[in-house]
């Protein structure tokens, strides 16, 4: 029997954090020694595997004193400490760009279906009141409306390029005003009481965290549309429940939740709401360039000690 050098040869370990999908399992697994967290010596990885949701924790991270490499599958990387990372000599990697149109589509889809109340619509046929009762209440049109984003990064970008053919007006809050030819506001209350839909599109983490408050949902008011597929946190959930339901704020649309995937009974419950269980990528082909950009930038550390995509905080490194 031939046995190739390079099976021989000691393949680096890896330790995977969450699920990853068979194509990444496969290409990982022709580099590296794959470990689950219920059975790994810390001090051998030298690479992770991890998502969005499950990051690092602190303790883990601590604890792998050897590791050069976090790939994040995701562009949002809230759930590991980039800062303590960077300190330490690890490369965190994440997916930017490969995902912006995906996540754009899902911001608008969300608007759309508040607007057209294709949920209630959809029900009112199933149920037969249409044969009951007759046409379906009318709803609100989603042409010619002032849009809010809330991060006007790269997702921001596509998601205000797709509202162009409905000849939205777009406004925007970031903490640096950009070279783009939309309005820009340094304050989100006076914003959303300018606006009638508010998009949530910035990262998750501290200086994000609960910035959309029930000031600022009051003043997008009554007749306003909250979007959200940043973060959960990004959100006062309990302030938008509560807007929601005494009518001081409109509609919400939501992709992300503080708490996910736990998502309380009382915002289930109510009717001005679409909800979606975090598929702002989830395409299977967003999916798969987000896990081979994932891979890739495991795969170019073993060759060449860089990374194709590293976070901002680690880009020295
Ligand atoms: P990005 O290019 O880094 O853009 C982030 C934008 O947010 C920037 O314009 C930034 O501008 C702004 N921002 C950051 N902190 C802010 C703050 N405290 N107040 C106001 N604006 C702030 O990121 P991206 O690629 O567009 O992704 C954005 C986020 O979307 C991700 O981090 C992730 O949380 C979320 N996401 C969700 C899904 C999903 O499935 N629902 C999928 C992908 C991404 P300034 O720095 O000038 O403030
Ligand atoms: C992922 C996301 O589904 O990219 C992000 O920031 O929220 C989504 O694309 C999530 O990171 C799970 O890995």
């Amino acid at each position: 029997m031939v046995i190739s050098a390079r099976k021989l040869a000691k393949m680096p370990d890896l330790l995977q954090i969450g699920g990853i999908t068979d194509t990444m399992q496969e290409r990982l697994a022709a580099a590296f020694t794959i470990h689950q967290l219920d059975a790994f010596d810390a001090d051998k990885i030298t690479h992770v595997v991890t998502n969005g949701h499950d990051g690092v924790n602190p303790d883990l991270m601590a604890s792998l004193t050897n590791l050069k490499v976090i790939s994040g599958y995701g562009v949002g990387y809230d759930a590991v400490d980039a800062n303590e990372a960077a300190r330490r000599g690890i490369i965190v990697t994440h997916t930017p760009n490969v995902l912006n149109e995906e996540v754009a589509t899902t911001a608008l889809l969300l608007m759309l279906s508040c607007y057209r109340e294709v949920l209630r619509d959809d029900e009112y046929l199933r149920s037969g009141e249409w044969e009951a009762k007759g046409n379906a209440p009318l709803t609100r049109s989603a042409d010619n409306q002032t849009v809010g984003i809330l991060g006007l990064g790269r997702i921001g970008q596509a998601i205000a390029d797709k509202l162009a053919p409905w000849n939205a007006k777009i406004l925007y809050h970031t903490r640096t005003k950009k070279v783009l030819p939309y309005t820009y506001y340094d304050d989100l209350t006076a914003m959303a009481r300018d606006c009638d839909v508010l998009i949530c599109i910035t990262p998750g983490g501290p200086s994000t965290n609960k910035i959309v408050n029930a000031e600022v949902m009051e003043a997008l008011g009554p007749k306003g549309t909250l979007i959200n597929v940043s973060r959960g946190s990004v959100v006062d959930e309990m302030a938008m429940i509560e807007a929601l339901k005494s009518g001081k704020l409109g509609w919400a649309g939501l992709d992300v939740f503080e708490e996910e995937p736990k998502v309380s009974q009382a915002l289930r419950d109510l009717p001005n709401t679409v909800l979606l269980p975090h598929v702002g990528s989830g395409t299977m082909e967003t999916r798969a360039a987000m896990g081979a950009l994932v891979v890739d930038n495991l795969l170019q550390n073993l060759k060449d000690g860089t990374v194709i995509s590293p976070v901002p905080e680690c880009a020295g490194l």
